[in-house]
């Protein structure tokens, strides 16, 4: 005799299937409420722009800081950048008048070294450098978990700086990255 399943075991094998899909399906529901209420800390959905320019004062794209639950991940869109590396940093004071120079040092709330490559470091502005294509073009993500909300919309704000040169996030007090070419204020 060939063993057909009869109708019962068809359904029950379907019964069976569901309840391992609806089981799927919960845990996958946990595991989401899970990553939700972090309580480790800082998850939270903040999310801030700064409206890049350069120096002749022209927009040239933005920089978003947006929380995610273990930090702030940071997408870059700019053209007009010289090609090649970039330091990037957030730098302590909102603003880049009358010069880009008026948003101060990075950000450093614990008196630490400048370079994520810095024994002594890094300090809370500190980020990868960024790359210009050969069309002058960056679209890079990078993240960060040294700054949270507070600190980044302090009393006096801060703001996002892209520097002339790499940084070798090492060397102080900003890794060689040299001058300031473009500026934004973190909103
Ligand atoms: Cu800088």
């Amino acid at each position: 005799m060939t063993a057909t399943p009869d109708r019962g075991r068809i359904a029950k094998q379907a019964r069976v299937r569901n309840l391992g899909f609806a089981l799927a399906v919960s845990v996958a529901l946990m595991l989401v409420a899970a990553a939700c209420n972090n309580d480790g800390g800082n998850w939270g959905d903040a999310r801030f722009t700064a409206e890049m320019r350069n120096l002749e004062g022209e927009p040239i794209g933005s920089v978003v800081m947006q929380q995610g639950s273990g930090g702030f991940l940071v997408t870059v869109m700019l053209e007009g950048i010289e090609p090649g590396p970039h330091g990037i940093h957030i730098h302590s004071v909102g603003t880049c008048t009358p010069d880009f120079k008026a948003s101060g040092g990075h950000i450093n709330v614990d008196n630490r070294q400048h370079g994520l490559l810095n024994p002594a470091g890094p300090d809370n502005g500190d980020l990868p450098n960024i790359y210009a294509a050969a069309d002058g073009t960056v679209q890079a993500e990078l993240f960060t978990t040294l700054v949270d909300p507070d600190l980044l919309m302090d009393d006096d704000g801060s703001a996002i700086v892209i520097h002339e040169n790499r940084d070798d996030h090492n060397a102080q007090p900003i890794g060689g990255s040299g001058g300031r070419i473009a500026c934004g204020v973190l909103n």
